[in-house]
């Protein structure tokens, strides 16, 4: 049916956003029959190194006396800090308590023992259905990596969950080739240190045979601000060479994850990532001079959002994802959405939840949604002005492409 008023608009886009379920495009959740790799109750949310960071700020203790500690000790800590000695206003902390209210508990209350006592009665399989049901998760794409020996062992057998799809991540060939090598060596394929022209076929044999036993959606990468393709590195060679023509023949995206600096601050350990400026020469080379491939990205920087949108104008083999770690923040979701749109409409996927622990999907979701459903009431408020008239189904089917469409369309692309 049309929509006659802004009002009617409001209620139907707030209505279709709520209920959408959604298709997370990354995460570093796995599914329960991985056991404990996968993180889960209200020690890991406060453990969380978003919320590690945020601690050191206001301590002074050693940080390996932290480290030192049992994980409930370092939460106990963590609440400590970041709750009770100070209000927990930063949109980590805020996360922990929305996802602790939409559980039933009461944040009120700052009952750390009750919460735990709630958590320690849930079995694994049971929670993670109810994760999916509260937050409307479709399905995640997990981060899977062959280099992982707490998560290799697994993919000895097919992983029949469909709620969980796989992303081959491939950091330690692309960024430590020199100290893998003879890892991948051991594993039966016939690479070398300098990457000869047979361990060049070698390393795309290694990434097909994974690709296929994890039937990897896409493969992918986080990459420093320096990433730069072409250059005479292993890692430019290691993408044009191996990466890229895997990927085209098994028609699957590269995911190129730009602008981190890898433990920046090495005592704080996960948590010591900084972000830098990443070359957008390098994303519109890569786009303009394999247009048979395809391209996810995200970038971590604020100020590449701008010509990263801008990129994806200009190569349909493009597409755009997410705010990223330090961009997963309200004030700057809701930016990077406007523009995003803006520049893009619905071709873009606004948001994925980067979840560590299953919990996560609750709060970065229910967070996520409600500022891109401000940022669609805008718009369909000034096509309204315009004189256009939507429907209903018109706006279910926008917000379906914003959720989760536009990645599947994108996966399904021949190029
Ligand atoms: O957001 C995060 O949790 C980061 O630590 C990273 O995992 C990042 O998202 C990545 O995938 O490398
Ligand atoms: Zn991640």
């Amino acid at each position: 049916a049309v929509l006659q008023s802004k009002e009617a608009i409001c209620k139907r886009v707030d209505e279709a956003v709520k209920n959408v379920w959604v298709t997370d495009v990354h995460t570093h959740l796995y599914p329960p029959s991985f056991g404990d790799i996968l993180l889960w109750n209200v020690d890991e949310l406060l453990t969380y190194h978003y919320l590690v960071a945020e601690t050191f700020r206001y301590i002074d203790m050693d940080y390996d006396a932290f480290w030192a500690l049992s994980k409930r000790e370092q939460a106990d800590l963590i609440f400590k800090t970041l709750f009770i000695d100070h209000s927990p206003i930063s949109e980590s902390c805020r996360g922990v308590l929305t996802v602790l209210q939409k559980l039933g508990l009461d944040p009120a209350s700052r009952d750390l023992a009750a919460w735990r006592e709630y958590f320690d009665q849930l079995t694994v399989e049971d929670y993670t259905d109810k994760v999916f049901e509260l937050g409307r998760i479709k399905r995640v794409v997990m981060t899977n990596d062959p280099f992982d020996d707490l998560e290799r062992p697994h993919w000895e057998k097919p992983q029949t969950d469909a709620r969980f799809l796989a992303a081959l991540r491939i950091d330690q060939l692309l960024l430590h080739y020199p100290e893998n090598w003879e890892k991948i060596k051991g594993w039966g394929y016939d690479v070398d240190a300098e990457l000869s022209i047979k361990a060049v076929i070698e390393v795309q044999r290694f990434l097909r045979d994974w690709a296929v036993r994890m039937q990897a959606q896409y493969m992918a990468a986080s990459l420093p601000p320096a990433f730069k393709v072409p250059d005479n590195t292993l890692c430019a060679r290691l993408v044009e060479q191996a990466v890229l023509p895997v990927c085209r023949e098994m028609n699957i995206p590269f995911a190129m994850m730009i602008g981190v600096k890898k433990l920046s601050n090495p005592d704080l350990q996960l948590a010591g990532d900084s972000e830098g400026k990443g070359d957008i020469d390098t994303v519109e080379y890569l786009c303009r001079t394999y247009p048979h491939n395809k391209f996810l990205c995200t970038m971590l920087a604020r100020e590449n959002q701008h010509e990263l949108a801008v990129a994806a104008r200009k190569f349909r083999n493009l597409l755009v994802f997410g705010c990223w770690w330090f961009l997963n923040n309200p004030s700057l979701i809701e930016e990077m959405t406007r523009m995003r749109i803006e520049l893009l409409g619905l071709s873009v996927v606004p948001q994925h939840s980067d979840a560590r622990v299953l919990d996560q999907l609750i709060y970065k979701w229910t967070h996520s949604r409600r500022i891109i459903a401000k940022v669609l009431r805008d718009k369909y408020c000034d096509l309204y002005d315009t004189g256009w008239r939507v429907t209903d189904e018109e706006i279910d089917r926008d917000v379906d492409k914003l959720f989760g469409g536009a990645f599947d369309d994108f996966l399904a692309l021949q190029l």
